[in-house]
């Protein structure tokens, strides 16, 4: 086996749950990472707090100081280039991204969105799920390509969906999932299993549970 770690940098906006499963998976060993810095929109965002008790690199670039989302995306690719990875991953960062963003990352840049793609796209998903009262719902990895959400999958898991789910107990659910199906996605990245050519995700091998 080699040894050599895929080095990636992660985008938060809040909580951070999905960026502790990646972390947990790297320190035990389970997934070949190195996490070279946790990047957060917003200064408020909790993850950032665990990032640095784990004594990983931490900055804040708050959206609200820039009128321009290109500015603001400019500023956001001078500091992740600092670290120079081979994977940027969004776990559970809420900004759309511009297309010069997307594109200097092509086939570098993953997401995990709340819902089964191409179902339910953007914000909100667990309650818009409910509403439309489907018989399952779940979470997406995918790459992410100027179209927001609809990016080529990666991996999807599945969770049912109950008579009397709120958006919470739904949302929990799912994010359990979540935690299995992101580091899954990366690992199999990592490992040069599956990458993005010409707009379409290609598998060398099945992915293995
Ligand atoms: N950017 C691009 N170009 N393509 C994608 O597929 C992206 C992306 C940026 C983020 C994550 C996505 C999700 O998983 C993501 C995928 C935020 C919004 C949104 O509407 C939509 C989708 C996602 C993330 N954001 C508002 C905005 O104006 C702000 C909302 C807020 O701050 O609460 O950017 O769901
Ligand atoms: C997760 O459920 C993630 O899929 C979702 O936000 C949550 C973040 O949780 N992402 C989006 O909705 C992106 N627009 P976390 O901060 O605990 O990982």
């Amino acid at each position: 086996m080699s040894t050599k770690l895929l080095p990636i940098v992660v985008l938060i906006s809040g909580r951070g749950s999905n960026f502790l499963a990646i972390l947990e998976q790297a320190q035990t060993g389970k997934l070949p990472v190195d996490i070279r810095a946790v990047i957060g929109n917003n200064p408020q965002a909790q993850g950032l707090f665990y990032a640095q008790q784990a004594g990983i690199n931490t900055h804040i670039l708050d959206h609200r100081q820039y009128k321009q989302r290109q500015i603001f995306d400019r500023e956001l690719i001078k500091i992740i280039d600092i670290y120079t990875p081979d994977l940027v991953v969004l776990a559970g960062f809420m900004r759309i991204l511009t297309l010069e963003f997307v594109q200097h990352y092509i086939g570098k840049l993953m997401n995990i969105h709340p819902s089964l793609l191409p179902k339910f796209p953007g914000l909100n998903t667990h309650q818009r799920a409910l509403k439309a009262k489907v018989y399952e719902h779940g979470a997406t990895v995918h790459f992410v390509t100027e179209e927001v959400d609809g990016g080529p999958i990666i991996l999807q898991a599945k969770v049912p969906v109950y008579k009397n789910d709120t958006p919470e107990i739904l949302a929990n659910r799912v994010l359990e999932k979540e935690h299995k199906i992101y580091p899954q996605a990366i690992l199999a990245f990592a490992k040069k299993e599956i990458y993005l050519k010409d707009g379409q995700v290609i598998r060398t091998t099945p992915l293995v549970k």
